[in-house]
């Protein structure tokens, strides 16, 4: 039986794809790789370890932690603090940057911006939830790495990635050369690549959207949505509506069988709800890189100037057609101001 390569040895074998690395970026991967594992323990048992539920805390965003949320987060933390390529991470949990200053990450020059459990609402009960990475270089070698270094365009991203905790766990990334997916294999503790060269379909019939806002999207997405509901042959409407409520696993859905995702703006949410640096900007990049597309209605995400680091921003994302033309029905009926 051919045993499936893992991630440690495609990293390895894909290491010629970046010529003036030495190896640095392989073992940040790496040691992504290894938190993923421990956090999918964890997720795999929630329902029998004392870390579901709240863990009494509040984040950044005035969100309720989930004890596993904190675990997770002290687990990326820790796995790049004590890997030696990072020097600063930036997370949906904390507030500020996470300087890494040890000995061992003296010369580290990439930057880890994360969510490191998102959709984690849902892991009561017992929906799929991810983690979200996205890897910078530090834009100035002098001296300790700032605020300024995290706050790059997506465009500036050297790698992104995502670990859906589902069914099974995947871990799938871009390093700018395509798109690979690599399964758990909890037998042998690796990942293994189960999905090369993965591509989102040019058109799908999947549309993803909270319709409970309905009466708080613009005219643009309302008359999007229904478009995808008008009956049509032709172009194999209505389409079939999903939502999870975890953006991973709604995202990765579509990557695989096509569709469109969007999380527009709303009367409670006037610069949209997700995150740019960390989780807009991340699974843009996988996106585009698989053949789709990704903007905030009007504007490709990854050419967004990052100002802040919880910024928050629209998306519209998932399959090029698709998200052409809620662009078009954005320009028609919901112009940009
Ligand atoms: P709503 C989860 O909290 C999250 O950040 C994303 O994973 C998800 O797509 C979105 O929020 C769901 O938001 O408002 O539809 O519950």
């Amino acid at each position: 039986m051919k045993i499936a390569k893992t991630l440690g040895q495609f990293i390895i074998e894909k290491q010629a794809d970046f010529p003036y690395a030495k190896g640095e970026l392989s073992r940040l991967l790496r040691d992504i790789g290894i938190a993923a594992k421990i956090v999918n323990r964890e997720v795999n048992k929630a329902g029998l370890a004392d870390i579901l539920g709240e863990a009494g805390t509040i984040n950044v965003q005035g969100e309720g932690q989930k004890k596993l949320d904190v675990y997770a987060n002290e687990q990326f933390i820790s796995a790049l603090q004590h890997g030696g390529e990072c020097c600063i991470v930036a997370s949906e949990e904390n507030d500020e940057c996470i300087h890494i200053d040890s000995e061992i990450s003296k010369d580290a020059k990439y930057i880890v911006a994360m969510d490191p459990l998102d959709g984690s609402s849902n892991i009561d009960v017992n929906v799929a939830v991810g983690t979200i990475f996205s890897i910078y270089h530090r834009k100035s070698t002098e001296g300790r790495a700032t605020i300024d270094d995290v706050l790059q365009r997506g465009t500036e991203q050297v790698a992104a990635g995502y670990v859906i905790y589902g069914s099974s766990t995947m871990l799938v990334y871009t390093t700018g050369k395509g798109v690979n997916g690599f399964t758990l294999d909890p037998s042998i503790g690796e990942f293994c690549l189960s999905h090369p060269d993965m591509q989102i379909p040019k058109d799908g019939v999947i549309y993803s959207i909270n319709e409970g806002y309905y009466t708080h999207f613009p005219d643009g997405v309302k008359k999007y949505i229904k478009y995808c509901q008008v009956e049509d042959a032709a172009t194999k409407r209505p389409y079939t509506s999903r939502y999870i409520g975890s953006m991973v696993a709604d995202l990765h859905r579509n990557l695989i069988k096509g569709g469109i995702f969007i999380y527009p703006v709303t009367a409670s949410t006037p610069k949209g709800k997700l995150r740019l640096v960390y989780e807009c900007n991340p699974m843009a990049f996988i996106i585009e890189q698989a053949g789709g597309k990704a903007s905030n209605g009007y504007q490709r995400i990854l050419e967004l100037d990052v100002e802040q680091l919880h910024q928050r921003s629209a998306i519209f994302i998932g399959s090029e057609n698709m998200v052409k033309k809620a662009e078009e029905m954005m320009l028609c009926f919901s112009p940009q101001q």
